[in-house]
């Protein structure tokens, strides 16, 4: 059985549908600090900060493995990095020592966020420079090297990936710096505007979340015998800019109208991550292989919340 930390989250609510759907909602069993969830799965009230209560929650349903994903994303984290270094360090620790105590295996991700100033950000290679300044990068490379820690010394089955930016229709993100290209398409279709907190030029990796799911089911189920690297491996789909995104926009809904408004505080942070990552490594071990590019990741946003939300009042 698996159990999924953070579910309610940008990724966990996908998350836990699309593992129901392939090995049944008695298989999973969703948690999270909210007294409950707003849709239909096995649910369990969980503070990773409780140590305890992990190794409770894991032996009851005999979990045998953990998906990681309660974090603090980057933007946030700078206006709280005393939160953020309790739920990404201690939240990730009391889950390795958990794992370490009922031998479940730990998938965690990792970001592009592990990379910084000094990293090559052309297609970034799998081993390389990582000195983030935002306390996410950092609590991102130190939580990828306790998870390596935790699989050389301990044994525990440690598996990650660097995700990109997300992009996805059923839960918001929490504060991330790639946070604008999950919003424009609300706003596209809401008011036919949108004002980015990014500069038109910023580059950044960007993955739709059918992609990331199934990265991390295809990650978990590799043989370990494949895996030459275990925290964390980079995966991307496509790299595109704020105006580039636009103009993709543009092709379906033509009124679609761009502005500007920088948040300097997101864009420093973006500024300093990768234009393009090399996601060689996954390919050649695990035969990672995104499935979605921008047009058709752009049309699929655009049809399903076309369908969710109210449109623009026609002018
Ligand atoms: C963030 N969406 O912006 C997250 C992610 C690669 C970015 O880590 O913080």
């Amino acid at each position: 059985k698996i159990l999924i930390t953070g579910a309610a989250g940008q990724i966990g609510t996908e998350l836990t549908t699309y593992l129901q759907s392939i090995y049944g909602d008695d298989q999973v069993i969703a948690s999270g600090r909210h007294e409950e969830l707003h849709f239909n799965a096995i649910y369990e009230k969980l503070d990773v900060l409780n140590a305890g209560q992990l190794v409770e929650v894991i032996r009851r349903h005999r979990v045998d493995s953990v998906i990681h994903l309660a974090a603090i994303l980057s933007a946030k984290g700078e206006s709280d990095p005393e939160a953020l270094w309790q739920i990404n360090m201690n939240g990730l620790y009391n889950v390795l020592e958990a794992a370490k105590a009922t031998s479940v295996s730990v998938f965690t991700p990792s970001s592009i966020a592990a990379f910084g100033p000094e990293t090559p950000l052309d297609r970034t290679p799998q081993v390389t420079i990582q000195r983030p300044r935002t306390i996410y990068g950092i609590s991102k490379v130190a939580g990828e090297l306790l998870c390596d820690y935790y699989y050389h010394h301990f044994d525990v089955d440690t598996r990650g990936v660097r995700f990109p930016g997300l992009i996805s229709h059923e839960a918001l993100p929490g504060g991330g710096t790639t946070d604008y290209a999950v919003h424009i398409f609300y706003k596209a279709i809401e008011t036919g505007g949108f004002i980015c907190d990014l500069e038109p030029k910023t580059f950044l990796d960007m993955m739709y979340m059918p992609d990331a799911l199934r990265a991390i089911v295809e990650l978990m189920e590799a043989s370990p015998t494949k895996l030459a690297h275990r925290n964390a491996y980079n995966i991307t789909a496509m790299s595109f800019s704020p105006e580039i995104l636009a103009k993709e926009i543009q092709k379906h809904l033509p009124n679609f109208k761009m502005a500007y408004d920088i948040n300097p505080v997101k864009q420093a942070i973006a500024d300093a991550w990768p234009n393009s990552l090399d996601d060689g490594c996954a390919r050649t071990d695990w035969g990672w292989k995104p499935e979605y590019d921008l047009p058709a990741m752009t049309t699929h946003m655009l049809k399903v919340l076309g369908a969710k939300l109210r449109p623009a009042s026609t002018p």
